[in-house]
């Protein structure tokens, strides 16, 4: 098999480049490819300068991932770049679209840089739960400082080319359609300058009052994750003084203790679940998309107004249709609050807001949702109503227009078959706040076409949301996990549980909030039967009581004027109330029980729903709940962190308190452990 990477001599310099796609991982075939190249221009005398580039879309964006966890093939990446920033002489980086991670160490390890206006550069490893594995904990504070090192290394996220440049990490801004061109010219204008620049030979200044400031200003972002203080004491390692070599071997073992660690297990996981969740097994990746030039959504309140600010926000041009203009006047002045909110926050300019706005075209007429080729109705959930609206939208949109509900969980089958044409009906749903969650549901009914549906998932990375393709049933994936887990929060209260120690719980696990703190959010009203003299249930109780959660400081806790929780004694007075009439006895709960009830019942759940195919794998299972109820990434997901708690202990739990287990969770338990 032919290298990825060649040479091409220009006169007295040689190019390096890297042809690797898709995006240049510094895999084994790359790493022999670049050792080679070095080497060849070391014995060639009429060489005076090297550059090494990429091909494609991006100069290298890291180690190969997939690599990872298999036997290292020969040159290690430390190897590479240690050859490239010993060699007598000069080498420059030439980088356009993402240099990451291992591709950022070897542009390090590079005695120059150059790059287009437009690259980025960075150090992502911590988000896959990893530090930067071949010295960049120690040449970006040897040249950058270490309040930036630790930006890059701890937090993960790339800075610009410019901002690259100011901070002495790159050497000069190219054009951006001139990269070789410009950086053979800039080799050539270097390459008699000695001593050569080497990262490796810099002094970091320690910054104690840095490092310090940082931890503490990350301790919430940070919590529960390993990654992150590895990446700050590898860089503390680098600017106390020690030798490079010293902290290249700190950073070795740091790295490797992550690397045999589950969280990063976890997070790699998550890297490539995200992107197969975007891939529908039985629609070819080339089918022919349909063009959505303008959005209709039906309901200007809260979900309305979300859902129209993401296609706004990305230039999609929205049609919002209400019955009332006051309750579309309303709609719109929350689109315009938030924009308003994000400007004042600096991340919007103030033109941006009133673009968005001016796409924006609020109408009581049902009839102006003719002209669109995407409409999402999104009013309350009474499936008559939404039939209702289904039948109006058959008789007036145009061919070809999708049709799509954002339903938490009626059946959209049933929605479809009030339409000619079932097959351009489909669900997305989206979540609350739907301007802000990440996670869309893409519910696939019975007759939705291939094309509408690889429409929805390309227009959703679009909209910079991560789509999961769920079938139809009662709550799709997320919701339907979480029934289960309410339904044992709620019996492990009457039996003795409180919701502070219930929620305390799910908050140490690494959720954001547990249950009752989720309902508080969300309001202890929704879904109630509005009926305070139909008592059947400890909600009921406290909606009864008008305690509907944090918008009437109170809920299953008390609040103050800053939102903050209390444990209630009415609601404990209430608890007891019900456990007298049930004639139950309260008793001691442990922790482990409230985890087995109501974590191990969500993976049953999610067993179910894959045997029932209404989940492509169990990997999408995870990324529904990473990213629509905040699941600790570094636990990889519900499915995922199943099989690292050990499917049999799973199985076994639940068969403790009586759940009857999914046959293919037993199955996995006895066999390769594999939920497909
Ligand atoms: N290794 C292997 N495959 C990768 C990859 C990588 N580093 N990055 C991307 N891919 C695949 C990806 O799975 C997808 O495959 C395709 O490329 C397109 O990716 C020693 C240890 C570069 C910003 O963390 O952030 O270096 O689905 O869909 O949206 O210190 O990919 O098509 O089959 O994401 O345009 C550090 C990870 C590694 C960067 C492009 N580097 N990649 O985004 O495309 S660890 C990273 C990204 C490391 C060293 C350490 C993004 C991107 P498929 P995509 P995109």
């Amino acid at each position: 098999m032919s290298s990825p990477i060649r040479t091409e001599r220009h006169d007295d310099v040689l190019v390096i480049v890297s042809d690797n796609p898709p995006v240049n991982a510094l895999g084994a075939a790359v790493r022999q490819g670049l050792e080679a190249g070095i080497r060849e221009a070391a014995a060639d005398d009429g060489i005076k300068a090297v550059v090494i580039r990429c091909d494609g879309r991006t100069f290298f964006a890291g180690a190969d991932i997939t690599e990872f966890g298999k036997p290292m093939q020969e040159p290690g990446l430390p190897t590479v770049i240690d050859m490239i920033e010993s060699a007598d002489k000069p080498v420059v980086a030439a980088i356009h679209g993402t240099a990451l991670g291992g591709g950022c160490e070897v542009a390090l390890g590079c005695h120059y840089r150059v790059a287009v206006p437009s690259a980025k550069i960075g150090t992502p490893e911590v988000k896959l739960g990893l530090l930067p594995g071949a010295g960049g904990t120690q040449r970006i504070p040897r040249i950058a400082g270490v309040a930036l090192a630790l930006e890059m290394t701890a937090k993960g996220d790339p800075i610009s080319a410019k901002q690259a440049l100011d901070a002495g990490l790159i050497d000069k801004l190219v054009g951006e359609v001139s990269l070789e061109a410009d950086a053979i010219a800039y080799a050539r204008e270097i390459a008699s300058a000695r001593p050569l620049p080497r990262a490796s030979e810099k002094t970091a200044t320690a910054d104690p009052d840095a490092v310090a400031a940082f931890r503490k200003a990350n301790a919430k972002r940070f919590r529960g994750f390993e990654a992150p203080e590895a990446n700050i004491k590898c860089v503390e390692a680098a600017s106390n003084g020690s030798t490079f070599a010293d902290g290249i071997a700190n950073e070795r073992a740091e790295f490797m203790k992550l690397m045999m660690g589950t969280q990063s297990a976890a997070q790699r996981h998550l890297f490539f679940a995200e992107r197969q969740a975007a891939k529908i097994d039985d629609v070819p990746a080339d089918t022919v998309l349909r063009d959505i030039k303008r959005v209709g959504v039906i309901g200007a309140g809260t979900m309305g107004g979300g859902i129209s600010m993401n296609f706004l926000s990305a230039g999609i041009p929205v049609t919002i249709v209400e019955m009332q203009q006051e309750a579309l006047d309303r709609g719109t002045g929350v689109v315009r609050k938030n924009y308003e909110a994000s400007a004042a926050k600096g991340r919007l300019k103030p033109e941006q807001v009133e673009q968005a706005m001016g796409a924006l075209n609020p109408t009581l007429d049902f009839a102006a949702l003719a002209e669109c080729d995407l409409i999402i109705e999104a009013v309350y959930e009474n499936m008559d109503v939404k039939k209702e609206i289904f039948t109006k939208l058959d008789a007036i949109c145009k061919p070809g227009a999708i049709l799509a509900s954002n339903t938490s969980y009626l059946n959209i089958d049933e929605i479809a078959a009030c339409t000619k044409r079932p097959e351009d009906v489909v669900g997305m749903h989206f979540f609350s706040p739907a301007n802000v969650m990440k996670l869309l549901e893409v519910v696939r009914g019975e007759k939705t076409a291939g094309d509408v549906l690889a429409t929805v998932m390309a227009l959703a990375k679009k909209i910079r949301k991560v789509a999961v393709v769920a079938g139809v049933c009662h709550g799709f994936i997320g919701n339907r996990m979480l029934m289960p887990r309410q339904v044992e929060a709620n019996k492990l209260l009457m039996e003795g549980a409180t919701p502070e120690q219930i929620d305390r719980v799910h908050v140490e696990f690494g959720m954001p909030m547990g249950p009752f703190q989720m309902s508080d959010l969300a309001g202890v009203d929704i879904g109630w039967h509005r009926d305070p003299t139909r008592i059947e249930n400890i909600r009921d109780a406290l909606a009864a009581e008008g305690r509907w959660g944090q918008k009437k400081q109170a809920g299953f806790y008390d609040y103050d004027e800053k939102r903050n929780p209390t444990p209630s004694p009415r609601v404990a007075e209430i608890i007891e109330d019900f456990r007298s009439k049930s004639n139950m006895k309260k008793r001691e709960i442990s922790d482990e029980e409230i985890v087995e009830r109501t974590l191990y019942t969500m993976v049953n759940e999610g067993a179910l729903i894959l045997e029932e195919g209404k989940a492509q794998r169990a990997s999408d299972i995870d990324v529904v709940w990473i990213y629509g109820y905040g699941w600790p990434v570094y636990r990889g997901g519900p499915m995922f962190w199943a099989k690292s708690e050990g499917l049999p202990k799973v199985v076994a739990g639940l068969e403790k308190h009586g759940f009857p287990v999914a046959a293919s969770l037993k199955e996995a338990a006895t066999s390769d452990g594999k939920l497909k």
